[in-house]
């Protein structure tokens, strides 16, 4: 590992990790962000106040911040390092112990489907943030893929998003609202269309993000309206009154779809518009799209997840230049779906 500190000497070091007298919460923050820490006595409870040091990263005194492993590094690694707006409140609310930990990424969507049912139901939970494209030893040791989210309940691994969001509903019954139908018939209906989102949405989601060269106006096109027809479909199976899938009480298939509709607005900066039809003869179809999406985009569960926009930019940015390295950009790029 490369290690250069101005402030505290610079020099290499083997694994620095185990000669910094560090706390559970500082090596967290190491494994995070792959940094090496040299010879920091100073780096203790003391500057870091243990309930808000996650947020506090940038107390850290430059000098003490140093190199990256280049060994591990990931091409998508270098995102900005935590939660903001709304979300970074929520962040700093569940920072205390609890048996329950969500292993969460601030950017990801999956992770927002399950952070959105944490939220719902009020469930206590400990959020911990981890950069799954550095993958630590935390996040691997529970969960072998290394992807977010990931729960840790009562010291036993769980993940998959929609795994984790029926687990929480009925890890906690008493945890309301019921966001899954009583009636057999009509919970199977909501799998359904849980699973249409991830094979199929959330792919057309991608093709249509990655879609490159951005000259290709008949390919973008293509891809554009791929994406509109799944939509189209989905937003068909709606309750007519809504505002919700299902009536007028939130479910658990709004909460798995809503990570993607608060980040439709990336079609809009990267890929010329959604351009969903105004008038014609889908026209109430996409009236009723449109009523849903205000219902899910002003639910406070949704709203306390989800981080200020330009903070996506760079994330996305890859996404759009098709240039991302995660899992789910390769598999887009292979024509397969949700890793
Ligand atoms: N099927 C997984 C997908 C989770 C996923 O892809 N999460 C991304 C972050 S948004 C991740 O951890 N990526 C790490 C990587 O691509 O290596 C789920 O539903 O939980």
């Amino acid at each position: 590992m490369q290690s250069v500190c101005g402030g505290c000497h610079a020099y290499d070091h083997g694994d620095v990790r185990k000669t910094v007298n560090a706390t559970p919460r500082l090596r967290h923050l190491y494994d995070l962000y792959d940094i090496a820490i040299i010879n920091a006595p100073s780096l203790d409870n003391d500057n870091l106040n243990a309930k808000t040091s996650f947020t506090n990263h940038a107390k850290i005194p430059n000098h003490h911040l140093v190199s990256r492993m280049s060994t591990k590094a990931h091409p998508d690694a270098d995102l900005f390092p935590h939660a903001t707006g709304l979300a970074q409140k929520t962040v700093e609310d569940h920072q205390a112990e609890q048996p329950l930990k969500l292993y969460a990424g601030w950017f990801c969507p999956f992770v927002g489907r399950a952070w959105t049912v944490l939220q719902e139901k009020n469930i206590p939970y400990q959020y911990i943030e981890v950069n799954p494209y550095h993958k630590p030893e935390s996040l691997l040791k529970l969960n072998p893929r290394g992807l977010v989210p990931t729960l840790e309940y009562d010291n036993k691994p769980l993940y998959e998003s929609t795994v984790i969001c029926e687990f929480l509903e009925e890890a906690y019954p008493d945890h309301g609202p019921k966001l899954l139908p009583e009636d057999p018939y009509e919970r199977a209906r909501t799998r359904i269309w849980t699973d249409y989102c991830t094979s199929r949405l959330i792919p057309a989601f991608h093709r249509f993000l990655q879609y490159q060269p951005m000259s290709d106006t008949k390919g973008l096109e293509e891809a554009r309206q791929e994406f509109l027809s799944h939509l189209k479909e989905f937003t068909k199976e709606m309750d007519s009154e809504g505002p919700y899938f299902s009536g007028k009480n939130i479910g658990l298939i709004d909460l798995v779809v809503a990570p993607w509709a608060v980040r439709l607005w990336v079609f809009d900066h990267y890929k010329n518009g959604l351009n969903i039809p105004e008038g014609g003869e889908d026209s109430a179809v996409w009236s009723r799209f449109n009523k849903w999406l205000k219902a899910v985009e002003e639910r406070p569960s949704v709203r306390e997840t989800t981080s200020e926009t330009e903070k996506y930019y760079s994330i996305y940015q890859k996404y759009a230049d098709d240039e991302a390295q995660s899992e789910l950009a390769k598999a887009t790029r292979k024509g397969r779906g949700v890793p």
